[in-house]
């Protein structure tokens, strides 16, 4: 049953049941609508507590409906129905009371909530604003300025919290329905107040609102919600309130069948996915309580910075006491850094240190539950370390490579229970990055997966679970990325042009900045790796910039000039040279910003198909959440699946044969054929 009723007394306590998180579907709006009138209808009843079975009160509107027609009754006249309901309604919140929940909860007379709750509006993550009131309650409750911060943001606050900013009435210790029923009996002794559509608003001056509006379309940037949600407010602050309803649900409908809103549900529902490869349903992942890093370079920092923001302690393993230093350096600049930005404060920076020994002694690694190596790109070098922990820790300690590029299998070999071993790839700066590529081996055991989605879950990541091929799923479509650059390059293209239709698309860098950035040098390593394995990458211009050593901008130069100490990309003659020369015979046309963009993300996409179609990844989600979370792919554009999808597969295929006739890209393979007849990547792999 989704709602039931039970009566304590005159206190009715009508308890919502709709696993997993209590969403409101149709049939719980409906079960609360009718459990309003029945409740109205009965004498004996004085207060009504609405709380929630399960792991949280009401998580919000039902996201899964959000792609069809809405269907009555709608959550707004929900809200006004428990809003203007004979009897006060008490909502007792635990776990989370999340957008359309938070609304009903803003439609009840009070809000009381045990300590460890949280309550907020996070429609703008999902590309919307608040459909069912929130923008026109919430500020009549807690004030303009919290309204802003907390529809623009979607940031939830924990219960302490929005008991300081008047969100809810009072914090439960202890059993919640009782305390809530006690809350309610005490309440009915006292005058009611005013419910929040008869209570005012202070509406600010136009200063407040002129630099509101520029911080948020400076957080949101090309984001939509945010501002609208912004708008709402100021609506609901300047008119009545019906006319604020009003306009927050037109805005609400109009963004909801959005382009961007697609993009971001396919995102929610991509990052839950992810968390679960079918094959570890019901499998118990092993206890991580101690943690080693064998390496203190940028990425071995990184990783063990990682594991301290989430309270595991860290033995960091360096070849000499000076390197052993070195790491630790690495690692403390991390940590004061994030202090310097107010991101934890002096004393959290330093507890954070302490959680960590540095050490060149491998005895340390006896006891430890999990070894991560993220030591220098070179099979040998990998295998020795390896070798070294398979010889000195437990049995049952789970150990992992970082390595990017090289085959895990091939690391693994000839160590002892390699059932234990798996590739847990992280991305730089790896304490930042949300993307974790878990890479099984042949003998990985469950188990041991498990626990690396479990690690994943602990670090805040997010976890795809990636097969074993060159550069797994996020850098092998790189190296796709790069090659269409180029391919820009040879047929009229220039790396300014380039680069910036890629930042119009939404990335933060266009892949000639990125280059320069990360430097160009680890890339031509690997290039070398292929071709000694008899591959063929493609990177001509890269090539010849390699060879003169411009790196990027640690070298002073790379796809652009850099004065001294200067970021800035300037054009580069030279470059420019070894262009024309390389383009020379090549067939020139005219790109625009679109056309360029399409140059390179169809291929990707393509890419990802064959990603898929060798199984190495499970999902196309997968592979947008990899490019999202893993290479700065913009949020809202729902990952270069999702893109492709949302563009029409038909249109990418055509796009692909013709840049393919023209020598510019490959053309479609098998999957995508069959996806574009399909209409959609689901259901689609190997
Ligand atoms: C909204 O309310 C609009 C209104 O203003 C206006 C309407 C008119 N719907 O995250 P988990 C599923 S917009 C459907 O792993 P946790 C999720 O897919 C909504 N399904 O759990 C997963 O399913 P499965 C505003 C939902 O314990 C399962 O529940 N609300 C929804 O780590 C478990 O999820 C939000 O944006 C949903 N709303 O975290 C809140 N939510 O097992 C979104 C979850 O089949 N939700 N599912 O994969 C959350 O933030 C987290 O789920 C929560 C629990 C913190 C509640």
């Amino acid at each position: 049953m989704t709602v039931s009723i039970e009566q304590q007394g005159e206190i009715a306590v009508v308890t919502v049941d709709n696993p997993p998180v209590n969403a409101l579907s149709q049939a719980l709006r409906q079960g609360l609508l009718d459990a309003a009138e029945r409740l109205d209808a009965d004498p004996s009843v004085k207060a009504v507590v609405l709380a929630c079975a399960g792991r949280t009160f009401i998580a919000g509107a039902d996201v899964g409906e959000f792609g069809k027609p809405p269907q009555p009754p709608h959550l707004p006249d929900l809200v006004a129905r428990v809003e203007r309901a004979a009897k006060p309604w008490v909502a007792a919140i635990h776990g989370s009371a999340l957008g359309g929940g938070f609304e009903v909860a803003l439609g009840c007379r009070f809000r009381v909530a045990v300590p460890s709750a949280n309550v907020g509006l996070p429609e703008v993550r999902l590309g919307i604003v608040p459909g069912a009131g929130g923008t026109v309650r919430l500020p009549r409750l807690a004030g303009v300025e919290t309204a802003v911060d907390m529809v623009t943001t979607g940031a939830p606050l924990g219960a302490l919290k929005a008991r300081e900013a008047g969100l809810i009435d009072a914090v439960i210790d202890g059993d919640l329905i009782a305390g809530a029923v006690q809350f309610s009996r005490k309440a009915l002794g006292r005058p009611l107040p005013d419910s929040l559509r008869d209570r005012p608003v202070a509406a600010p001056a136009e200063p407040f609102w002129e630099a509101t509006e520029k911080t948020v379309a400076a957080r949101a940037k090309r984001e939509e919600a945010p501002m609208k949600a912004l708008a709402c407010v100021r609506r609901a602050a300047e008119t009545d309130f019906e006319t604020a309803i009003a306009f927050e649900r037109e805005t609400f409908l109009a963004l909801r069948g959005s382009p961007q809103a697609a993009a971001l549900r396919h995102v929610f529902f991509a990052e839950r996915a992810a968390t679960r490869p079918p094959e570890l349903a019901g499998v118990q992942p092993r206890a991580i309580k101690s943690t080693a890093v064998i390496g203190g370079g940028t990425m071995g920092a990184g990783i063990a910075a990682a594991l301290r923001d989430a309270g595991l302690p860290v033995v960091l393993i360096e070849r000499d006491d000076a390197q052993v230093e070195r790491g630790l350096a690495n690692l403390r600049s991390i940590f004061d850094g994030a202090a310097k930005r107010g991101r934890i404060s002096a004393v959290v920076a330093a507890e954070r240190m302490a959680g960590v020994t540095g050490t060149a002694d491998y005895a340390a690694l006896a006891d430890v539950d999990l070894v991560i190596e993220a030591v220098f790109e070179d099979l040998d070098v990998k295998r020795d370390v390896v070798g070294r922990l398979s010889a000195v820790c437990r049995d049952d300690a789970v150990l992992a490579t970082n390595t990017s590029y090289l085959d895990p299998e091939r690391i693994a070999e000839g160590i002892g229970n390699p059932g234990r071993f798996l590739g847990l790839h992280f991305f730089s700066p790896a304490h930042v990055m949300k993307l974790l590529e878990i890479v099984p081996t042949q003998a990985t055991t469950p188990e041991v997966l498990a626990t690396g989605f479990a690690l994943a879950r602990t670090l805040n990541k997010v976890p795809v679970r990636a097969g074993i091929s060159d550069g797994f799923i996020g850098n092998r479509i790189l190296k796709v990325t790069r090659a269409q650059a180029e391919r820009l390059l040879l047929s009229g293209g220039t790396p300014t042009a380039v680069d910036a239709a890629m930042r119009a698309f939404g990335l933060p860098m266009g892949p000639f900045e990125a280059q320069d950035l990360g430097g160009l040098d680890i890339a031509a390593f690997q290039r070398k790796a292929a071709r000694a394995r008899g591959d063929t990458p493609f990177a001509p211009i890269a090539d010849r910039l390699c060879a003169i050593e411009r790196f990027g901008q640690k070298s002073g130069g790379g796809w652009y000039d850099y004065e001294p100490g200067e970021r800035t990309p300037r054009p580069s003659e030279t470059v420019a040279a070894i262009i024309a020369e390389e383009a020379a015979g090549f067939p020139h046309r005219d790109w625009d910003e679109s056309s360029i963009a399409e140059c390179i993300l169809w291929p990707m996409a393509n890419e990802g198909a064959r990603i898929l179609g060798d199984g190495t990844a499970l999902r196309a989600s997968d592979i947008d959440l990899v490019k999202i979370h893993g290479y700065g792919f913009p949020l809202w554009r729902g990952g270069p699946m999702h893109y492709a999808e949302a563009s029409g597969l038909d249109k990418v295929v055509d796009a692909l044969r013709a840049l393919a006739t023209a020598g510019l890209a490959d053309p479609p393979c098998e999957l995508l054929l069959e996806a574009a007849r399909r209409g959609s990547f689901s259901g689609v792999f190997r």
